[in-house]
């Protein structure tokens, strides 16, 4: 892709968010206009995926990285936009991007503990910045759309798992070889991303897919907690095929979305999802009103709740990216 004026210098800010990396781009990313920030994401995919490659991939970043670029909100009641990229592509919402998002946002003393609001290409979310610097993120309607979807993975057998939104699409899955916090451990982490890749090509294969035939992107295992705490221990594998270091904030919201579907978890009780790493998300949710719905009560498959994740974030590094024309790997290593 040719991308006539490339800038010198990109401004960011790193942080990471329960072990997973964000970096929030401040100045010097590209211009994508103004209109919905659907929109302005397809104009991002479309016309500047340089962009994408040159702040996040090697050599100035890597696989794990998640970017956060902050635009002007469309909706002037929400303090910032953001728009999320990674290794592979574009995010609808990021948990963990979010709560880097707010506490680099409060670094820069741009807000101040409170609430406020964020607009992202999948919605608004709700923000609360406690005064001891945790973040909730009050994150867009989720639901499950399939329960317990049986796909033939060559080399596993047949696994079961269910569909569901949180900001993202992910397949979760509870019944595998992996059922304890000694098993989905990240000494594992090479056969954990083996079998979660098989499954991500096995449901492209068999054309198991979210709504509207988006492409099922995250694939969730889930296992008994290391910690008492704690509910439940996951792996999630990205989309980009890194794992994430965090309980993953989207991930949580589709586990959440289920065990409401299931009603195994009460409107605004405590959900502790322990990550890879031993690192919690705390969650609760509460049903979503939606005034277009009929009077009587929906069916699970159309029960949409509104997950809240809460957690912390801590700022790495402020810094430039410089950009030499000379530089034969200024826009990225080729993938
Ligand atoms: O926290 O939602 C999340 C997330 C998605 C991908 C990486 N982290």
């Amino acid at each position: 892709m040719h991308v006539p004026e490339f800038p010198s210098r990109i401004e960011v800010i790193d942080s990471h968010t329960a072990g997973e990396p964000t970096r929030c781009v401040l100045s010097g990313g590209p211009d994508l206009g103004s209109g919905s920030l659907s929109d302005r994401l397809a104009h991002f995919r479309r016309h500047f995926d340089a962009y994408r490659r040159a702040i996040l991939c090697e050599p100035r970043g890597s696989d794990v990285l998640v970017g956060a670029l902050l635009v002007e909100p469309s909706d002037p009641a929400c303090t910032a936009g953001v728009i999320f990229f990674n290794n592979a592509g574009f995010l609808g919402m990021c948990g963990h991007g979010m709560i880097g998002v707010v506490v680099t946002l409060a670094h820069l003393r741009k807000i101040s503990p409170g609430e406020h609001r964020i607009e992202t290409p999948v919605g608004i979310v709700d923000i609360t910045l406690h005064p001891d610097k945790r973040v909730t993120v009050r994150n867009v309607p989720s639901y499950r759309l399939h329960r317990d979807l049986a796909v033939d993975v060559p080399g596993y057998g047949e696994v079961a798992g269910d569909v569901a939104w949180g900001g993202n699409w992910f397949f979760l899955v509870r019944r595998h070889s992996f059922p304890t916090a000694h098993q989905l451990h990240i000494a594992n982490v090479e056969p954990l991303t083996a079998f979660t890749w098989a499954i991500r090509q096995a449901l492209n294969r068999a054309g198991i897919t979210g709504a509207n035939g988006s492409e099922i992107d995250h694939i969730e295992l889930f296992a008994d907690p290391e910690s008492a705490a704690n509910d439940s221990r996951n792996f999630v594998l990205c989309p980009g095929k890194a794992y994430d270091r965090s309980p993953c904030g989207t991930g949580t919201s589709a586990k959440i979305a289920c065990l409401a579907a299931d009603a195994t978890l009460k409107a605004s009780h405590p959900w502790r999802q322990e990550g890879i790493l031993g690192t919690v998300f705390e969650g609760n949710f509460e049903f979503e009103a939606d005034a277009n719905a009929p009077a009587s009560a929906p069916a699970a498959h159309e029960l949409r709740i509104r997950p809240s994740i809460t957690g912390s974030a801590y700022v790495t590094a402020e810094g430039t990216l410089l950009f030499d024309p000379a530089d034969p790997f200024r826009l990225g290593v080729p993938e």
